[in-house]
């Protein structure tokens, strides 16, 4: 039996790049995302370019009714997860606490940390009958520092990272291993989403330097997965060299 990789957000970024990684490693996948055209266009290059099989769930990770249909609906022996990643999420907005738009809070944290806790939720319990599991949350480097102009994206990356710990420390007796992957600055679709369409200021924050690519995250997704059994990296922090951490950039 091939072993289960469950990736939230696959469609596009750090979670389409994590579908090719463990894709080519034999995984079978179960990938979400909302927009479903996306997701059969993965499904079919995953089959072409490694043989792999994946099951489509494309729901909104906000809605829990929807993630538990979806989860429930898996076949007996899809529901055998054996890595989670929980990296569907979102920054709305570069702005000052005291502009900034609530409807733009309500999703980063309704998607961010709710969206996280519902998938967690309704597949942990798949993994502790199993007595084994391993789940990835994808934080930041805003999950470490704040900065200006962050305020609720940081607030619910802290949230992700606190999760993250107290998941581990609830799980263990389950032998479930539960990692963060923090990134820094990395060129997906992530900054043209904050900057809702505006392609010259989503570009700008690049300027000057190269970020990270999917790609670059979803290897160190995939390394943290291939260690033994009592083996868990708890907490990884990485970033491009050019980056030391969420405020210090070297740029030309
Ligand atoms: P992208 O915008 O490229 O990808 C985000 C993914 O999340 C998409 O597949 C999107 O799919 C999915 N998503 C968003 N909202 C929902 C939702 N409500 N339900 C289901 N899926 C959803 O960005 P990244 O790949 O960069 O982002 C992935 C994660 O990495 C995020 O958690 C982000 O905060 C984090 N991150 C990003 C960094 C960066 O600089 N890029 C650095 C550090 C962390 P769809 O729209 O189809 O639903
Ligand atoms: C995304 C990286 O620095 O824009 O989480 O917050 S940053």
């Amino acid at each position: 039996m091939k072993k289960i990789v469950f990736i939230t957000g696959a469609t596009s970024g750090f979670g389409e790049a994590c579908a090719h990684a463990f894709a080519t490693n034999g995984y079978s996948l179960i990938l979400n995302g909302r927009r479903q055209e996306r997701l059969s266009n993965l499904a079919i290059t995953l089959k072409e370019q490694y043989g792999a099989e994946a099951i489509l769930l494309p729901f909104d990770v906000q809605d829990n009714r929807a993630v538990v249909a979806g989860i429930d609906s898996l076949p007996a022996s899809w529901k055998e997860v054996d890595v989670l990643v929980n990296n569907a999420g979102l920054a709305l907005g570069r702005d000052l606490f005291q502009e900034a738009n609530l409807q733009d809070w309500e999703t980063m944290l309704d998607t961010n940390v709710k969206g996280l806790l519902y998938v967690s939720k309704a597949i942990v319990p798949l993994m502790i009958r199993r007595g084994k599991g391993h789940i990835i949350n994808i934080g930041s480097v805003a999950g470490k520092q704040v900065y200006e102009r962050g305020n609720v994206y940081c607030a619910s990356k802290h949230a992700v990272d606190a999760l993250t710990k107290g998941m581990r420390i609830d799980l263990l007796p389950h032998g479930i291993k539960v990692t963060a992957i923090q990134p820094g600055a990395a060129d997906t679709e992530f900054s043209l989403v904050r900057f809702k369409g505006n392609e010259e200021a989503a570009q700008k924050a690049y300027d000057g330097f190269e970020p990270l690519h999917a790609k670059d995250v979803a290897d160190v997704v995939y390394y943290t997965t291939t260690l033994p059994p009592h083996v868990c990296v708890n907490d990884l922090v990485l970033t491009c060299t050019r980056q030391a951490d969420a405020h210090y950039f070297f740029k030309d």
